[in-house]
């Protein structure tokens, strides 16, 4: 494909913080990407140029990219990855390369008249011989916010809702009342004076521990039977310090969290936990899925008012790698290779390109593991990952709670495509 033209812009992320923005013009079409950017970043994520160097580093490559004719995805994100020629993408950044490639993944659809989705269905077949069914992921809504994420005394940073049910129309409006009448619930308790909004939409409030959140949580999903189960990003390498998990002041050893963690799953009957361990700890996160195999998670259909349809069945307890694995393909061999989880959190950006990232995805599916494709705590209005999660078939989607237009655009582009 012949690329005629070509720029990169800086714009704002949610945050407010700056990001940048590539588009790319062939002869027919134009097409354009930007980047998110995390708060809790894994240390093995892709180098993130500051923006403005980004732009200086581009307008160097600019003719190159102009002069290649590149005919396949995998040919245009080689041909970046070898012009910027170290292991971390520290020349051009890793978020220069993924605009791009993202940019040009939009176009090349374009180009073969494909949805994006349709586009990200194909390549992964072709090129990685992977197999994946297009379908609708399950949204995993973060409805209460702490660690990284908001001003709050909860070490945990996401407190998640998933739905059980298998159809996505169901799933996104069960969601969205459950998050409306949560508000609710905390504004009774809290005052609604108290009650502020964290980086993804879920709500911040005076919790005293995690369990108050959870105990909430459950609680509500219990009164009004709610085909829904609580999920968990931890994010432990946030409250890790010196060979300690410190939460709520007190500290635990790597044995001692981990009971902790599997007396929680077993009292609120959690579905996920993501990030348990710190990101070096190969060996907890194994020894915590080992823990955990075989112990299906106890959902009683009978409990789930018969409003809502199509309830799957149970699923184990997904033990989730996201700074762990970075959506490396070197560090989730080294996990697959321990067992340290059964899925892993698929983040575009942690490693920098779209083939890259199929290529992490394949190795996912071929030892196993299930594939939740994540946003980032500063998002943009960029809902690239609402195809990617539909293209490789993925069992989740995590894109915050549904309360703010940078989160919910890529639920709505899911909705869209399956409404
Ligand atoms: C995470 C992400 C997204 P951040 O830890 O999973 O929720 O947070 O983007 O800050 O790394
Ligand atoms: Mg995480």
């Amino acid at each position: 494909m012949r690329i005629i033209g070509a720029n990169v812009k800086i714009i704002s992320d949610s945050r407010g913080n700056e990001t940048l923005e590539a588009g790319l013009r062939s002869d027919n079409f134009f097409a354009s990407a930007s980047i998110p950017a995390g708060k809790s970043t894994g240390t093995h994520e892709a180098f993130v140029l500051e923006p403005q160097k980004a732009i200086e580093k581009f307008e160097e490559i600019k003719s190159e990219i102009l002069k290649k004719e590149c005919r396949t995805q995998e040919d245009f994100d080689k041909f970046l990855i070898a012009l910027d020629g170290t292991e971390n993408k520290e020349n051009l950044g890793g978020n220069l390369i993924l605009s791009l490639s993202l940019a040009w993944a939009r176009l090349r659809a374009k180009e073969n008249n494909q949805e994006l989705f349709e586009y990200i269905n194909k390549i992964f077949s072709e090129i990685f011989f992977g197999s994946a069914i297009i379908k609708a992921p399950k949204p995993i809504f973060n409805v209460i916010n702490g660690g990284a994420h908001a001003k709050n005394k909860l070490d945990f940073q996401e407190f998640q809702v998933i739905p059980t049910t298998e159809d996505f129309n169901i799933a996104y409006s069960v969601g969205r009342e459950y998050y409306r009448k949560l508000k609710k619930v905390l504004d009774d308790k809290f005052g609604e004076e108290n009650i502020t909004l964290g980086d993804e939409a879920g709500y911040s409030a005076l919790f005293k521990t995690n369990e108050e959140a959870l105990e909430i949580m459950a609680d509500l999903i219990a009164k009004n039977k709610y085909p829904l189960r609580i999920g968990l990003d931890v994010a432990a390498s946030q409250y890790y310090r010196a060979e300690e998990y410190v939460i709520n002041k007190k500290s635990y050893s790597k044995e001692e969290i981990k009971e902790y963690y599997l007396k929680l799953i077993e009292a609120y009957d959690i579905l996920s936990i993501e990030d348990p361990f710190y990101e070096e700890d190969f060996d907890s996160f194994a020894s915590l899925t080992a823990d955990l195999r075989g112990l299906k998670t106890r959902i009683n259909a009978d409990n789930i008012s018969k409003n809502w349809e199509n309830i799957s069945s149970k699923p184990d307890v997904l033990v989730i790698t996201d700074d762990l694995t970075t959506t490396n393909s070197k560090r989730l061999k080294m996990a697959v290779d321990k067992n340290s989880g059964n899925a892993i959190l698929v983040k575009l950006n942690q490693i920098g390109s779209l083939t890259e990232t199929l290529e992490v995805v394949k190795m996912a599916y071929d030892n196993n593991w299930q594939v939740v494709v994540s946003h980032r705590s500063g998002e943009t209005m960029d809902d690239f990952i609402a195809d990617l999660a539909v293209g490789v078939g993925a069992w989740g989607l995590k894109s915050g709670a549904p309360g703010k237009p940078e989160r919910l655009v890529k639920y709505e582009r899911v909705l869209k495509i399956f409404g």
